[in-house]
């Protein structure tokens, strides 16, 4: 059993765990602002192919243009309560690009939804979400207001927390 959130609320930790969770990512569809026209072209798609090797030139992350906040998402195909989104991006050079990428969740296919968290940190490419039940058939990644390259190796979605226990902080 693996522990993927630590929610911490003034004295109180939330432990969440997750067991043969589905990642219900790999069902969906996924698009992007624009498609890097460079080889291995960095199509949404490969953000969940279950694939996840962190360096872009094997050919298995997404990669876009330097668009104007750009983004990326997966259509689910249904409304789903999220409780996890683990976000990786790549080893290979360009981490900082990711730096504040918000992971929204919603109903409104524009990306116009509310926000679960944002990238804080470069130097661990892998980042996790605790969602905390928020519902939504869509799931971004964006980098609101600034012209950047966007590039995500795998976004994995998970809902079905199988269990969660609670502990005091010390
Ligand atoms: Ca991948």
């Amino acid at each position: 059993m693996e522990i993927l959130c630590t929610r911490c609320i003034i004295t109180e930790c939330v432990f969440v765990f997750l067991s043969s969770a589905t990642n219900i990512a790999r069902s969906g569809e996924a698009s992007q602002s624009s498609d890097y026209p460079i080889q291995p072209i960095g199509y949404a798609k490969k953000a969940i192919d279950g694939v996840i090797d962190t360096d872009w030139y094997h050919g298995f992350c997404t990669h876009t243009n330097q668009d104007p906040s750009p983004w990326w998402k997966v259509d689910l195909k249904q409304k789903y309560k999220v409780n996890v989104v683990v976000v990786t991006g790549r080893t290979d050079g360009s981490m900082g690009r990711m730096m504040g990428a918000e992971v929204r969740i919603g109903n409104s296919p524009d990306n116009n939804n509310p926000v679960c968290g944002k990238v804080t940190q470069v130097s661990d490419p892998k980042t996790i979400f605790c969602c905390n039940g928020m519902e939504g058939q869509y799931v971004s990644v964006v980098i609101p207001g600034r012209t950047e390259f966007l590039h995500l190796c795998e976004v994995e979605v998970y809902s079905d927390v199988v269990a969660q226990e609670n502990h005091v902080c010390w």
